[in-house]
């Protein structure tokens, strides 16, 4: 067996893989905190967190061993019977968050989906709006997902293009944006707004403040459901346990993943009250892996370690001290900083034909990974169980890479 070196395997992916993402030339072979090492086991500071689905840091302890646990004693049923781990995990998590119910599922986009479902099916049955009519508004360079119905919501051309024929049903509004919301809700077959508190893929847009109190508001004056999409922003990435905590709103429908199981496993859920969640009769969703006794345990270790390890308490703290530090830095290539909690972004001015990804590759070369986003913007968003120690290292190594620009 050849030696694996960080040249064959992009080697292998390359000929072997879909060419479906440009990665940064990086070969992760361990991972540990708020670390991960390549393959010549050089160490980074990890700023992009798995798109925020490693909250609770690289291989959690006791993540990793109710996962193996439960691995080792029943892994999938399906839900053509009962396992011993669905109800308390179910149970678990409605109490967690609040809800009577939740929908388990595996990635966040089959939780998106499943919300879909879920208000056209409570449109038809329990608000009255005629077959096949319901609408549900979303807002422009919203990122829900991949699967057809969800770029059908998309405004982004490249996760559009040649993808069509789309799915109907759908009204874009612009995000933070009240009155076009106000004018939307006018429309009697409006069954929901899916929004998601802060707009991640989009570059951390963070609305401003009250926009999501209001909107709640709003949606309620209608018999509107308020949707909540925290697959990113949920699991105390934003310094509350939700996003959506920041302004005291209770989602009708709340959308989790990412972070749930902590990176371990794929696990989504969707909660709701019995008022829609029972709209769905037996046999009318599921999926394979859903509720399954592995997604479960873990789930239950992930959420206990965001409340013992007071994650969302750091990210509030060390949040500001980073979106601090960052305004403080004297470079022309900074042209904003933003953010709430550990969710941050810089959007970074081209100089010299230098621009975001130029500047990521100068911080992994010295030991810090993050990516760019559409072009010009670059996110932020190490474990939150980063120190702040730790915090201030990785803002020395952001500041000399941005500096060597200059
Ligand atoms: C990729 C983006 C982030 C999400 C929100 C649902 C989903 C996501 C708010 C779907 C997923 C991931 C997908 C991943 C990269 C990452 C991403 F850049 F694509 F847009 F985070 F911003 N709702 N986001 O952010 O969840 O099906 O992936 O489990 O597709 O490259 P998923």
């Amino acid at each position: 067996m050849t030696e694996m070196t960080s040249k064959i395997a992009i080697k292998m992916e390359d000929k072997y893989g879909a060419h479906n993402y440009h990665p940064l030339p990086v070969v992760l072979a361990k991972g540990e905190g708020a670390y991960v090492w390549d393959v010549e086991r050089k160490k980074y500071f990890d700023f992009l967190s798995a798109y925020s689905a490693v909250n609770q840091g690289h291989c959690h302890p006791k993540i990793v061993d109710a996962m193996i646990d439960q691995a080792r004693t029943l892994t999938l049923t399906s839900r053509a019977f009962y396992n011993d781990q669905l109800g308390p995990y179910e149970k678990y998590i409605t109490e967690y968050f609040g809800y009577d119910k939740v929908l388990p599922m595996n990635t966040g986009a089959e939780a998106d989906e499943t919300a879909l479902k879920l208000c056209r099916k409570w449109a038809y049955l329990k608000k009255g709006v005629p077959a096949d009519q319901a609408r549900i508004i979303v807002c422009e360079n919203n990122f829900h997902g991949r699967t057809i119905t969800i770029v059908s919501m998309s405004t982004d051309p490249d996760a559009r293009k040649e993808f069509g024929p789309f799915t109907p049903g759908f009204i874009t509004i612009p995000y933070n944006d009240l009155d076009a919301l106000a004018k939307e809700l006018e429309d009697p077959n409006v069954a929901g707004f899916l929004v998601e508190p802060i707009q991640g893929e989009a570059g951390v847009f963070v609305p401003d403040e009250g926009y999501i109190k209001k909107a709640y508001d709003m949606c309620q004056a209608k018999n509107v459901l308020f949707i909540a999409d925290e697959v990113q922003t949920g699991i105390a990435r934003t310094g509350k346990l939700l996003a959506v905590d920041h302004e005291d709103v209770h989602p009708d429908i709340l959308i989790l993943g990412k972070a749930l199981s902590g990176g371990v496993f794929p696990v989504s859920a969707v909660l709701c009250d019995d008022e829609i969640m029972m709209c769905i009769k037996p046999g009318e969703h599921g999926s394979t892996f859903g509720g399954n006794p592995i997604a479960g345990r873990v789930a239950i270790a992930a959420l206990d370690v965001v409340k013992d390890e007071k994650l969302a308490e750091n990210a509030e703290r060390l949040g500001k001290i980073f979106r601090n530090e960052l305004r403080k830095i004297d470079s022309t290539m900074i042209e904003l900083v933003r953010g709430k909690g550990l969710l941050n972004a810089v959007i970074i001015k081209p100089k010299n034909g230098k621009e975001a990804w130029d500047v990521c590759v100068e911080m992994a070369n010295n030991g810090l990974l993050a990516k760019p986003t559409h072009g010009h913007i670059i996110r932020f968003a190490p474990p939150l169980i980063i120190t702040e120690e730790q915090l201030m290292e990785a803002i020395e190594i952001i500041k000399k890479s941005i500096l060597a620009f200059e």
